[in-house]
Order: structure tokens, then C-alpha cells, then sequence
């Protein structure tokens, strides 16, 4: 059944266009002034905005799992929570375990994933070993559609050397795909914890001072200059501080490809929420933790500039009553992470276009044409144009509602955003031209679709 989007506002690069679209068939068919209804279904969207369906590129669904420390969202309920808030696809880490192939982490997802998701999903693929047998899988994985890595400078468990990152990175360059990084110093991560700890200082506090702005910023600086010496394009994941900015800049000046991405919680949250009283502070653990009032606004300042790329949610929710409580002694051994896939849209929406920092054009732009662009998707998906996926989100800028964890999708029992009153919401999402949320529930399960991807269409 075809289904026409009448009289809305089709956000597109130039901005939004009073239009209509038509979708049929899984995709996007038609789009003009005035289009005749015929044996359509009508959708009035007068007084909407029509997006193309938002991409989440940092999602960590079923982490850990059959561990003490799994994480509260699976395959079912993250991609849920995603289509619910207007999401229609996510890119998640696959992880090997150590000294296994990618291929078989690549099972592992698919088999988590397949006729369970709800909205579209893709797989990069985290490196964690490296050897002349993975190198070689690097082409199996392009074949199969994962066409971006992911490699960690800290966390002692996942943790390359820059040798090993430096390999790494001639050889998916090679292979023309993109590796993104979780830039902080795990060297001096271990020895701030050692610090805290020996200091005594055993509470949430000592999360941020742990790991302060520049274990993240020489990270930064260090992966640029390997990325520099490999002749490879990167990206740079969840970036939180304005000296790790200021190290961006000066890559580019230089003129160095590379990409950025931060997310809501470095844009929305700060470390005074650190010192909460009754262990309330474990929720905001995640890392890079949240930052000063000073980075947060040199990070808006990036957002405003163009220099920030993408905005992932790095969504790895745990519960608060029972796992991150295993930190209750020890800082060190709150898990981290935060929630927030469902969310990402209306708060970006809200903070940032409600509160004039980018336009609507600049919303679609960071939420969904770079990451499509970025990770090989456009223009199957990120924009609103004939032929493209019939992705598409409508979105009432004039709604104003409150974030509770009570009325979320997300499986997990807090939200780091409670009580934020916010006014723009998604109203319908179409999943292949289906509807498939509205208000905030998903009324089609199951029916997100393995994106197979392309090689990055670089665009700096
Ligand atoms: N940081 C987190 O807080 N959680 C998941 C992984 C990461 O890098
Ligand atoms: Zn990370
Ligand atoms: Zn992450």
C-alpha cells in the first residue's frame, strides 16, 4: 500500500520545502507540490516536519552478555527504543572475543540481531587482535557489508598498540573503509584510577578525575598523527573536550580527512552531576565522562561551526539497581555507560534548533546525511529523495513533553535525561514506508532489515 505524507515540511540540506511525498514499495517514489492522492493512503502533516528516519552510528546492544555487567537493552528492546524515538537505523560494535575472527563476531551479531531488530541495523567491527589471518578477513567484511572498524586506545581488554593501530589503519584504509577510535590514554586511565584509589577517593567523584580532558586530548593528537603516517581518513568517536577539538583543528588546518562525532551527553549533561548524593552520580559514569560547563560549550561552538560530523549515542544502558550498584565500593567497577537511543532526536531537536544553536537542515545533516554518507548508506538512506529507502520521520515541532523512565521503551530503569521537559517530538515513523512507531510506541516489531554497506563517500 503506497502512502502519501501530504503538506508537510520535507527537511532537506537547503532547508525545509513545503511538499509531498509519496512511499511505495520500501522506498521513496515520489516528491512534489500537490500530489494527487490517488489510491494512497493520506498522512496530513500539516504543521510537521518531515525528516529523513535519524541514524544512530553508536549503539552497544546485548554488551557483555552472560556477564554480571550485561547490558539492560538488548537487540529487541534497543531497536525498539530507536524506531520509538525516530531512529531507523543503528550501527553497533560487533566485538570478537579474543583471538577469534571477525567473521565470527559477525555471526554472533547477525544471529543476535536478524529478525529481531525494529529498526534497520549495521554492524562495524571492533578489532581486538590483529594478525596477517584478520587482515585478510578485511575483504570478507567489506563482501558482507561491514565496511567501518573500531579500535580503543584504552579499556585494558580491547586496548591496541599504536603499531598495532598504525597497521591497522594502512590496511582498512587499503580497503577504503573507516576506522573510528575511543580516544583516551589507557595508560594514564589505569594510573589516574591508581591515583584516586590510593587517595582514598573510592566514590563517583572520582570518575572524571580519573580520567581528566587531556588523557582524552593526547589520545586525540596521538591517533591523528598515526593516522596521519598511514595516509588514512578516520573518525573520531564521542569526542568531549575542547582541547581534543582544538587538536581536530589543528589536524585539519594541516589538512588532514578526518571525522567527528559526539553525542548528547557531552552537549547536555556536565560533572557536576558527579557529586549526587545516594550513588545517583553512577548513572552518568560513562567514558569519556561528562565534562565542564567550559567543554560542553566548546563543543556546541564545534556543533555551530561544522566541525562536529556526526552525533552517535554510544547507547550501552545499564541498570542502575543492581549493576552499576557492583561499583558501589569502587568507582572503578561502575560499568560504563548510559542510555539514550530513544531519546537522541527530540533533545537534539529541542536544544539544539529550539534553542537556535542549528537549523533544521543542520539536525538531518548531523543526524542523518553524514552518517549515511560517512558509513557507506547514501543515498539509500539519509535524505529524503526519490529511489532513496522509504526512512521517514514526522515530527511535530510544537509537542511538548517530559522524559520520564517510566514511559520509555528502553529496557533500562533510569534515564540520565528524567524530567527534561522538551518541545518537538516524533510523531510517526515509517520503517520502509510502513508505519511503524507512533507517539513514542512501536506498533511494528521485528522488522528492521541487515543494512549492507558501501565504501565511505568522504566529503572534507
Ligand atoms: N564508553 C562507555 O561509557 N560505554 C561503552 C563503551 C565506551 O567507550
Ligand atoms: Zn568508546
Ligand atoms: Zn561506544
Amino acid at each position: 500500500m503506497s502512502v502519501l505524507i501530504q503538506n508537510g515540511a520535507l527537511v532537506l540540506p537547503e532547508g525545509p520545502v513545503r511538499a509531498d511525498l509519496r512511499m511505495d514499495g520500501g522506498r521513496i517514489v515520489q516528491i512534489g507540490p500537490d500530489l494527487p492522492a490517488g489510491d494512497s493512503q493520506v498522512v496530513d502533516a500539516a504543521g510537521k516536519l518531515v525528516f529523513p528516519g535519524f541514524i544512530d552510528t553508536h549503539t552497544h546492544f546485548e554488551m557483555n552478555k552472560g556477564l554480571p555487567n550485561e547490558t539492560a537493552d538488548d537487540w529487541r528492546t534497543g531497536s525498539m527504543a530507536a524506531l520509538a524515538g525516530g531512529t531507523t537505523t543503528v550501527l553497533d560494535f560487533a566485538e570478537p572475543q579474543r583471538g577469534c575472527s571477525l567473521r565470527s563476531a559477525l555471526e554472533t551479531w547477525h544471529k543476535r540481531a536478524d529478525g529481531v531488530a525494529s529498526c534497520h541495523y549495521g554492524f562495524h567491527m571492533t578489532i581486538k587482535d590483529w594478525d596477517s589471518r584478520i587482515q585478510a578477513e578485511l575483504k570478507d567484511m567489506t563482501a558482507a557489508g561491514v565496511t567501518s572498524y573500531k579500535v580503543y586506545m584504552a579499556y585494558d581488554n580491547l586496548r591496541l598498540s599504536d603499531g598495532v593501530i598504525y597497521e591497522v589503519l594502512k590496511a582498512t584504509a587499503a580497503e577504503g573503509a573507516v576506522v573510528g577510535c575511543h580516544c583516551e590514554n589507557g595508560d594514564l586511565v589505569t594510573a589516574g584510577i591508581a591515583a584516586q584509589r590510593a587517595a582514598g577517593n573510592l566514590g563517583v567523584e572520582a570518575h572524571p578525575l580519573s580520567r581528566p580532558p587531556l588523557v582524552e586530548a593526547e589520545a586525540v593528537g596521538r591517533y591523528l598523527a598515526i593516522a596521519e603516517l598511514a595516509g588514512a581518513p578516520v573518525n573520531i568517536v564521542h569526542l568531549s573536550t575542547r582541547r581534543g577539538l582544538e587538536a581536530v583543528r589543528a589536524a585539519r588546518a594541516r589538512g588532514q580527512k578526518l571525522y567527528v562525532e559526539t553525542c548528547p551527553q557531552y552537549l547536555l549533561l556536565d560533572d557536576s552531576l558527579y557529586g549526587l548524593p545516594d550513588f545517583e552520580g553512577a548513572k552518568y559514569v560513562f567514558s569519556p565522562p561528562a565534562r565542564s560547563r567550559d567543554d560542553r560549550a566548546a563543543l556546541w561552538e564545534g556543533v555551530a561551526a561544522g566541525e562536529i560530523d556526526t552525533m552517535g549515542t554510544d547507547h550501552c544502558s545499564f541498570d542502575f539497581h543492581g549493576v552499576k550498584e557492583l561499583g558501589r565500593d569502587d568507582f572503578a567497577k561502575i560499568p560504563n555507560g548510559l542510555p539514550g537511543v530513544e531519546h537522541r532526536p527530540a533533545l537534539m531537536y529541542h536544544f539544539g534548533v529550539g534553542q537556535g544553536r542549528m537549523t533544521v537542515s543542520d539536525l538531518a545533516r548531523l543526524l542523518a546525511e553524514n552518517p549515511a554518507k560517512l558509513f557507506g548508506m547514501w543515498p539509500q538512506k539519509g535524505c529524503l529523495a526519490v529511489g532513496s529507502d522509504a526512512d521517514v520521520v514526522l515530527f511535530d515541532p510544537a509537542r511538548t513533553w517530559t522524559i520520564t523512565a517510566k514511559e520509555q521503551v528502553q529496557a533500562v530503569d533510569y534515564t540520565p535525561y528524567e524530567g527534561m521537559t522538551l518541545t518537538g517530538r516524533p510523531e510517526a515513523v515509517f520503517l520502509s514506508g510502513r508505519l511503524a512507531a507512533r507517539d513514542g510506541k512501536v506498533l511494528l516489531e521485528g522488522q528492521g532489515q541487515f543494512v549492507r554497506r558501501g565504501k565511505s563517500q568522504f566529503w572534507r
